[in-house]
């Protein structure tokens, strides 16, 4: 073997070893950091079905049912949720105070390039909670902007307060509404003329208020189907990789429409989309 020969083979060699003794990225390191954890802080909004906290403080909702099935798959024993207004899971994700955003954060383009969303989860379309008869005759974002008298409370930072202000709705017609039981009181009281959700939160919110004096309108007239995903941290793909193929392996067997369904929700919505699609929708 000629000289040059014998070098390319030994630079070969020792990029072989300086590769293998190279330690692991902090991205890759993320899901070893979460199995030696015991959890995966999973930032929620307590917003039926989507997530929810019993009186006893268990956390349930699709959102977290999908990510404590695929955390165990992953060697991640358990989720320790917090609370937050949607408006503020991102900040909070990217501040390190979250693992994971596992809330019904429904994906569209501004949000999938702050953090790494997982396949699709949950989709639903949005909803209007209002007084019987509709006496305004709100059936869209628009109607609401055209009513000068129309006021309608929304989540902080959430996709309908954004649908309001795009359709028209000046902010001080926009009400930030912090919860579900907050929205239905300032509905009851008067000082919104509409609380909007998407359509399975607002029909769970006025199934259990059970007021005759309350209907919905669904879906919302113009408005799309949103689907949400799993957000990580931009940096941690990894992890966000490693969740996709346990996601896709309980979509495929069943799994995910066994824990989705009994909820309202469609696993076959999710199943036909995608992240791709759903970040580059207009
Ligand atoms: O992603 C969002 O902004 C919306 N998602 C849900 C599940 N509820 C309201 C919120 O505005």
């Amino acid at each position: 073997m000629k000289l040059r020969d014998w070098i390319s083979v030994a630079a070969g060699a020792t990029a072989l070893m300086a590769a293998a003794a190279t330690p692991a990225t902090a991205d890759e390191n993320k899901l070893e950091e979460l199995k030696a954890q015991g959890f995966a802080r999973i930032a929620i909004a307590n917003e039926p079905p989507f997530t929810a906290v019993g009186a006893d403080g268990k956390v349930s909702g699709a959102a977290p049912d999908v990510a404590r099935e695929v955390f165990k798959r992953l060697g991640v024993a358990d989720v320790v949720a917090s609370i937050s207004e949607y408006g503020a899971m991102i900040p909070g994700l990217q501040a390190g105070r979250h693992d994971a955003i596992t809330a019904g954060l429904f994906m569209k383009p501004e949000r999938c390039s702050a953090v790494a969303y997982s396949e699709p989860i949950l989709c639903d379309a949005e909803a209007f909670a209002l007084k019987k008869g509709n006496p305004l005759g709100l059936k869209s974002y628009k109607d609401i902007a055209d009513n000068p008298d129309a006021k309608i409370g929304a989540p902080g930072g959430g996709t309908e307060e954004k649908l309001a202000l795009e359709a028209g709705v000046p902010r001080d017609r926009v009400i930030v509404v912090p919860d579900g039981q907050s929205g239905l009181k300032m509905l009851q009281d008067g000082r919104i003329d509409v609380y909007s959700l998407p359509v399975l939160s607002i029909h769970s919110l006025i199934e259990k208020a059970n007021d005759p004096t309350l209907e919905v309108v669904a879906p919302v007239e113009g408005a799309p189907v949103y689907c949400d995903g799993a957000a990580f941290r931009k940096g941690d793909e990894s992890l966000r990789d490693a969740f996709d193929v346990e996601l896709a392996k309980m979509k495929e067997s069943g799994e995910f429409a066994k824990i989705i369904e009994p909820y309202g929700f469609s696993a076959k919505a999710a199943m036909s989309t995608s992240r791709e699609k759903l970040c580059a929708a207009k």
